[in-house]
């Protein structure tokens, strides 16, 4: 009898194991979720986490990156990008998003800027390239594309964070981003250029940071960070220059971490909610989790309310 309970209990054990997929990442703290998909592999870029226990604020020194093809199974790529490789860069690693074009790989990321000739520091943002998702990454300017000094509608020194970016059908790039402020600017087709003046969007309800820019069925979907602690919530346009429609929560807080941060994918026909929480044992607000689980549209496009879960997404092939 002792023995079939503790055989039971093993089965439970490897059962709900197996089952646990959230967070993906179990071997340190990732945060700011950004998946592409290229060549029918799943690329996820994040930020990682490396404050200590109790830590007050965050402490971020390099970008991850993790794929997949089956959703279940994460390659660990390494730290394949950190602001060193900017020469005009601090120490912060903030929130960034890697996207293809014409075999490029451009890699926009939030990072602190040094005091010089082109900014007095706060957060900008820049652009590494390579040509193969996994790197090598360098500086594609040699300097930022955004600094602070260009933005002067809200005074903080960290409202340019969080860049995300959209390649409409006829191939013009924009870029969104912002934090209590959301702005966007058109890119030329080099990817490194401003090609237009930096529009600040008039603030989408409970905007707070995190923006995730992308068009499905000629209806365009601004997803961000809303509130505070963070939920996700969204507006849609039929234009990727608005103005944008108010539409709703699709996620609630997460669990023991005040921020979230949306990273949404089509894959292998399932869409995907890529999102952080704080939910390893020792994690919190600065030592966060990167999450995965199915999000469903709506017949009308409307998007339903994610179901944050443990067991995270199913295999596929
Ligand atoms: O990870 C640092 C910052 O926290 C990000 O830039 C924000 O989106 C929030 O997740």
């Amino acid at each position: 009898m002792e023995l079939r309970i503790k055989i039971t209990m093993l089965a439970l054990v490897v059962f709900l194991g197996v089952k646990a997929q959230n967070p993906i990442i179990k071997h340190l703290f990732t945060a700011d979720p950004a998946p592409i998909v290229y060549n029918d592999t799943l690329f996820l870029y994040t930020g990682h986490d490396v404050a200590p226990e109790n830590a007050p604020n965050y402490l971020m020194r390099d970008w991850y990156l993790f794929s997949t093809t089956d959703m279940v199974n994460w390659k660990d790529h390494g730290a394949v990008l950190s602001p060193k490789v900017f020469s005009w860069a601090g120490e912060d690693a903030y929130a960034a998003q890697c996207i293809e074009r014409n075999g490029k790989f451009y890699w926009y990321v939030a990072v602190g800027h040094k005091s010089d000739e082109n900014s007095k520091g706060g957060f900008a943002i820049g652009v590494a390239v390579s040509d193969r998702p996994t790197g090598p990454f360098k500086d594609a300017i040699g300097k930022a594309l955004i600094v602070n000094e260009m933005t002067t509608d809200v005074k903080h020194s960290w409202d340019d964070i969080d860049p995300t970016i959209l390649i409409d059908d006829d191939g013009q790039a924009y870029m969104y981003w912002g934090n209590l402020s959301c702005r966007y600017v058109k890119l030329k087709e080099n990817m490194i250029e401003l090609d237009g003046p930096v529009t600040v969007i008039p603030k989408p309800q409970n905007f707070t940071e995190g923006p995730w820019i992308y068009k499905r069925n000629s209806l365009y979907y601004l997803v961000y960070a809303a509130k505070f602690p963070e939920t996700i919530e969204y507006c849609t346009s039929t234009s990727p220059t608005g103005p944008w429609t108010y539409q709703g929560v699709i996620q609630d807080p997460v669990q023991n971490s005040t921020t979230t941060h949306a990273g949404i994918i089509d894959y292998k026909g399932k869409t995907y909610f890529f999102y952080h929480n704080g939910a390893l044992p020792t994690g919190g607000n600065y030592r966060r989790s990167v999450c995965v689980d199915y999000m469903y549209y709506n017949p009308d496009g409307t998007i339903q309310k994610v179901v944050q879960t443990t067991e995270g997404v199913k295999p596929v092939k």
